[in-house]
């Protein structure tokens, strides 16, 4: 329960345009009818992204579990796939939705991301994919992966829902693998609302993810597909187009508060600050520390509970792991992850967005130390 006048602190909160431009850009909605079914602007949001991300192709879908659901099932696969665990249930799900086994590895203790070493001895018969992750805006070791798959022939389709904005060597994160999903939730360092794409390499791919976000419609006559509805409304594709020319200042703001904090906590022994990894420009998109409860006195779950009765709303991003949740721990164990199941124990992600002020970085900060301090 919160025990404090003062205001509460989510672990996020969306940018938002300006309220004029917005609205100027969707006055011709009003006045055309026009709201939906990849319209004018559905078409110059896709052109814009794929201009930002200078990417190949990309299809906007109405929300990032949906691009990935489709992307998958645009690539027509059966077996087994290799994912993480540690990772928002959307992954799993996505996965499991299109009749696929997911097969849980084992991540990186320092960047949350998919042990590549660990691929291969998990690799058999029926292994047709890999789907990583870029949790928490880490970016995984696309050239391990990549050449794991080539190796064994199988796809690789990224979850990068969290790298909207992130680069590695130069290359946009969303350019990796045969395709990579985004996700322009509300929460996220970008959004449209709701919202979500599928960048790819493939024209024909496109062709597949136009009709299965559109009932598997091809035309008039033909429906040859068993396609959803996943398309994104003209209302969030304005949204999108607005929020897209103001995303670096969003990430540049973003970036002072992650150095405030990086300033105040940093030196505490037993608290693991997030590193920005070598190649990578970062979008700031979470602040993710690690408690060791030996070292500390206080474990994440005390932390968690203490900070929320100050007003301040951090969250086990991710806790539990997949291979723990009430839907698959009866076929899984997280016991053949145990650094997945170490980090996800520990874990706790600081409130962090581009409005949030210094003082209310300070604040948090204080209560983390005071929270430490008593033990
Ligand atoms: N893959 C990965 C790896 C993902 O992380 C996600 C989504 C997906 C796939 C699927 O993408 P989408 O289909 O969602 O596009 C949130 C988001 O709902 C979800 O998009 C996100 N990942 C996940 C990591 O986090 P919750 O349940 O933690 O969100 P919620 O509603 O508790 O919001 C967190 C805080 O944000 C709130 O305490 C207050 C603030 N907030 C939230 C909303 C929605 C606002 O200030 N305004 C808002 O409108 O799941």
């Amino acid at each position: 329960m919160c025990e404090t006048n003062q205001r509460p602190i989510f672990v996020t909160r969306p940018s938002m345009p300006p309220y004029e431009e917005y609205i100027r850009m969707i006055k011709p909605l009003w006045d055309s009818h026009n709201l939906t079914n990849m319209g004018e602007y559905h078409r110059k949001l896709e052109e814009d992204i794929k201009k930002y991300l200078k990417a190949d192709f990309i299809s906007l879908m109405t929300n990032g579990h949906m691009a990935l659901e489709l992307a998958i099932q645009s690539m027509n696969l059966s077996g087994e796939v290799i994912t993480t665990p540690f990772t928002f249930v959307s992954t799993v799900h996505a996965i499991k939705r299109n009749h696929l086994t997911p097969v849980f590895c084992d991540i990186n203790a320092d960047d949350f991301t998919i042990d590549a070493s660990k691929i291969e001895a998990l690799i058999n018969k029926r292994t047709c994919a890999i789907v990583p992750v870029h949790v928490l805006g880490r970016i995984c070791e696309v050239e391990k992966i990549r050449s794991i798959a080539q190796k064994h022939r199988l796809k690789v389709i990224y979850d990068a829902s969290h790298s909207f904005g992130e680069t590695y060597k130069g290359e946009h994160a969303a350019n990796f693998g045969d395709a990579a999903t985004l996700s322009f939730h509300a929460t996220k360092v970008y959004h449209t609302l709701e919202g979500g794409a599928v960048v790819y390499h493939e024209k024909t791919m496109g062709d597949e993810l136009y009709s299965l976000k559109n009932f598997g419609i091809r035309s008039e006559t033909l429906i040859d597909g068993i396609g959803a509805n996943a398309k994104m409304d003209e209302f969030r594709a304005v949204m999108g187009i607005c929020n897209l020319r103001h995303l670096d200042q969003e990430i540049e703001k973003r970036h002072r508060v992650y150095e405030k904090y990086m300033e105040l906590l940093g030196g505490i022994e037993g608290l693991t600050l997030p590193y920005i990894q070598k190649y990578v420009t970062s979008n700031y998109a979470y602040f993710p520390v690690l408690f060791d409860r030996d070292l500390l006195g206080a474990g994440r779950d005390i932390l968690y509970e203490e900070l929320k009765k100050r007003g301040i709303y951090a969250r086990k991003y991710f806790y539990p792991l997949i291979s723990d949740a009430d839907c698959y721990h009866t076929v899984y164990s997280s016991k053949e992850t145990p650094v997945a199941r170490k980090v996800s124990d520990s874990i706790l992600t600081l409130p962090i967005y581009a409005d949030l002020p210094e003082e209310e970085v300070i604040r948090i900060c204080q209560a983390v130390k005071e929270i430490i301090k008593r033990g």
